[in-house]
């Protein structure tokens, strides 16, 4: 009698349990912010700067103020400053480049900037700010590194880089050393084909979502242990 009523709480319990746990919707981490996810220094004027939407929500870039900023030859005030327009949709990007770029840029570019506005070259540190608060940096404000970070093809100079997938959010210090081959895959100078799309790592569940799998299975295997006392 005993075990029947430990053997048919076992049950119950446990199909609540799973019930709970498998009803529940999964909770999945997003970026929070937005980030570079690509850079272009070719030749010429071939230049491009892509940033990517992950937020889950559309973003008025105008009414929330970004801007992105360039910082030339280790200097430590910035000698460019663009603040950007328009909106990106989620899981979109937007892409600033120089009206005087490729065409396979251009075809891609959602802001042009004129000619009298100066681009980065190889030793430049490129960010990404919201408002006065910096998102992402690529390079190291104060420093000119030489010729670039890294070494091309996944330099800051004379290539493209992609930020990798698993990347989810921006670097925001920008006083530390930066090696580009830890957050960007590179690609030989004048790559434009990647250029209007970027796409980040299958999201994982979220640490509460987890929780409830694990107290779902834990309380399984604690009541089957106690029924098998008996
Ligand atoms: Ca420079
Ligand atoms: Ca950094």
């Amino acid at each position: 009698m005993l075990a029947t009523q430990c053997l048919r709480g076992f049950f119950s319990v446990s199909v609540v349990m799973f019930a709970l746990a498998v009803l529940s919707p999964l909770a999945y981490a997003i970026p929070t912010e937005l980030f570079f996810s690509e850079y272009i220094e070719g030749t010429s004027s071939n230049k491009a700067l892509e940033i990517y939407n992950g937020t889950g929500s559309a973003i008025d870039l105008g009414t929330a103020g970004y801007n992105v900023q360039m910082f030339f030859n280790g200097n430590t005030s910035a000698g460019t400053t663009i603040n950007l327009t328009g909106t990106v949709s989620n899981n979109d990007v937007y892409v600033l480049a120089p009206s005087t770029a490729d065409v396979n840029i251009l075809l891609k570019t959602n802001q042009f900037t004129g000619v009298a506005v100066s681009w980065f070259t190889g030793n430049d540190t490129v960010v990404l700010r919201k408002g006065s608060t910096m998102i992402d940096v690529i390079g190291q404000i104060g420093v000119d590194p030489g010729t670039g970070w890294g070494t091309s093809p996944t330099g800051t100079a004379n290539a493209t880089l992609q930020r990798k997938s698993s990347i989810w959010g921006g670097d925001t210090n920008s006083a530390d050393a930066f090696d580009p081959s830890i957050e960007w895959n590179g690609f030989t100078q004048d790559t434009f084909g990647g250029l209007g799309t970027h796409s980040v790592a299958a999201p994982v569940p979220i640490p509460s979502t987890l929780l409830l799998l694990g107290s779902g299975l834990v309380g399984m295997v604690g009541i089957g242990r106690k029924r098998f006392k008996k």
